[in-house]
């Protein structure tokens, strides 16, 4: 079916047409695009915008696409609540890519000079930022020593006509790949895919081991073989129906200073020093658009939250199996429901949940009968389950987000859980308070209340 970016949209527009703005009066990359996305986000709405008219350059601009649940889910052929589970499932049959021979992102092809990053929209998200960002870049290199191939979203800040900086986390695959380069003195080559399908996003967001190659997991998730040409200046194969290609290679031993930069932490860190992107090469569409993730808004964190809640359930489950929910509600926070059947399976859910995200910093462990999409009962069930002395693990000094605004050292931070599940067991736990069920059942409010009260609207009482 060879599905893409605009296929995706062109579906959305199909099925539900007020999902897809299109913007044509004329917008300043500088501010506007994500000044718009966030009045609209105030206002509770979250279209798929396209901006066709953007200041400075021919191309159009499409963002906020991931700012739906039930969009993400669709592009793995799920509905909202069902997303984790048919991502694990889907992702459990990896499709080999497809190697064709050429594809749209060939048909316009930029080297050496012809390159200049200065055509592609300069968009600055948030006011402190440093300069203009791409943000919905995915990154694909290839191990120097193991031959292997990663996918990963590493934001580049715009800095001459051929050079950006990147942004590596710490101890992450592209990380590792680099430093396996650096060690040899070799620069990595790096190719930076922009325009992907949801479904390919999500692929590439996988929390899975360095040896498995997300291209497969793409292809899974997208229901379809990721069809693959090779690139002009290296041998890497790359996405034949993405909007644009960047390819080139991060030098080692050089470093820029990036940022500030508004973090999806929701802060806008500091300056630091980050390797460098020098681009060698530009392909893409004749009639391209820049594919813009809205940093820090819904757009972003919807986006990375359905592939790490999906690791965390599959590690959870592994320790204990009957784990019935896992729930990412803020920055490095998770909540997960088991339903305990011997004492201590709330640590075992911790370490499982610890043991397999380096960005978890915080771990709460309810029974099944808390509903962790209420912050309200997992705080209730906290107060009233848990003994801090008891109940409460502090890891200290361990590897965690350098993105995270409260650690000391870059992303060495503390990690905790606390397990808020009954002791020893629900079943044996001081009862809840409950309304007589016969009583409740018979009695109708119509019969002891005015039907004038009854009628009135929620707020006026
Ligand atoms: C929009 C977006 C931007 C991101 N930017 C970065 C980044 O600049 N650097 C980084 O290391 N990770 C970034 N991430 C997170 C990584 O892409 C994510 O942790 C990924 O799973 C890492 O892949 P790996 O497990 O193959 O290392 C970003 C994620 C999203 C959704
Ligand atoms: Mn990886």
């Amino acid at each position: 079916m060879s599905q893409d970016l605009r296929s995706f949209i062109e579906k959305v527009r199909q099925e539900s047409p007020e999902e897809v703005l299109t913007i044509s009066k004329e917008v300043d990359p500088r501010f506007e695009i994500t000044a718009l996305v966030v009045k609209l986000e105030q206002e509770r709405r979250f279209p798929i915008m396209v901006f066709e008219n953007v200041k400075g350059t021919k191309f159009p601009v499409v963002t906020n696409v991931h700012a739906s649940r039930r969009r993400l889910a669709s592009a793995i052929g799920s509905d909202p609540r069902g997303a984790v589970a048919n991502y694990l499932r889907r992702i459990e049959r990896p499709i080999q890519p497809k190697e064709v021979d050429t594809g749209p992102v060939k048909e316009v092809i930029l080297k050496g000079d012809q390159v200049d990053l200065r055509a592609i929209p300069q968009i600055v998200h948030h006011q402190d930022d440093a300069g203009p960002y791409l943000t919905a870049g995915i990154t694909l290199a290839k191990d120097p020593l193991s031959g292997r191939l990663n996918c990963s979203f590493n934001r580049l800040m715009f800095i001459d006509k051929n050079h950006t900086s990147i942004h590596l986390t710490l101890a992450k695959h592209l990380w590792e790949f680099y430093t396996n380069a650096e060690k040899l003195k070799q620069p990595l080559k790096l190719a930076v895919i922009l325009g992907a399908h949801p479904a390919w996003s999500l692929g590439a967001l996988n929390i899975g081991s360095i040896d498995e190659e997300e291209f497969y997991l793409m292809g899974a998730l997208a229901g379809e073989a990721m069809e693959v040409v090779p690139a002009e200046t290296m041998d890497l194969k790359v996405p034949a129906r993405a909007e644009m290609i960047l390819e080139g290679e991060i030098p080692p031993f050089e470093r820029v200073d990036e940022g500030p930069f508004g973090e999806f932490t929701g802060y806008s860190l500091g300056s630091r020093k980050r390797e460098l992107f020098h681009v060698k090469a530009v392909t893409h569409r004749k009639d391209a658009f820049l594919h813009d993730i809205t940093v820090g808004h819904i757009d972003h964190l919807l986006l990375s939250t359905i592939p790490m809640e999906a690791n965390l359930f599959r590690s959870v489950r592994a320790m204990v199996p009957s784990v019935k929910a896992v729930r990412i509600p803020a920055p490095f926070t998770v909540y997960v429901s088991i339903e305990k059947k011997t004492e201590g399976q709330g640590k075992n859910a911790i370490l499982a949940v610890l043991g397999s995200d380096m960005y978890m910093k915080h771990v709460i462990v309810v029974d099944h009968d808390i509903d962790i999409f209420n912050d309200q009962r997992v705080q209730w069930a906290v107060g009233t389950r848990c003994q801090a002395d008891r109940d409460v693990t502090i890891i200290s000094n361990v590897g965690g987000s350098d993105l995270d605004p409260s650690d000391l050292k870059d992303g060495v931070t503390a990690k905790m859980g606390i397990d808020a599940t009954a002791k020893p067991r629900l079943d044996t736990f001081t009862p809840r308070h409950r309304v007589a069920k016969d009583v409740f059942e018979r009695l109708e409010l119509k019969d002891f209340v005015p039907a004038s009260w009854l009628t009135q609207k929620d707020g006026k009482r």
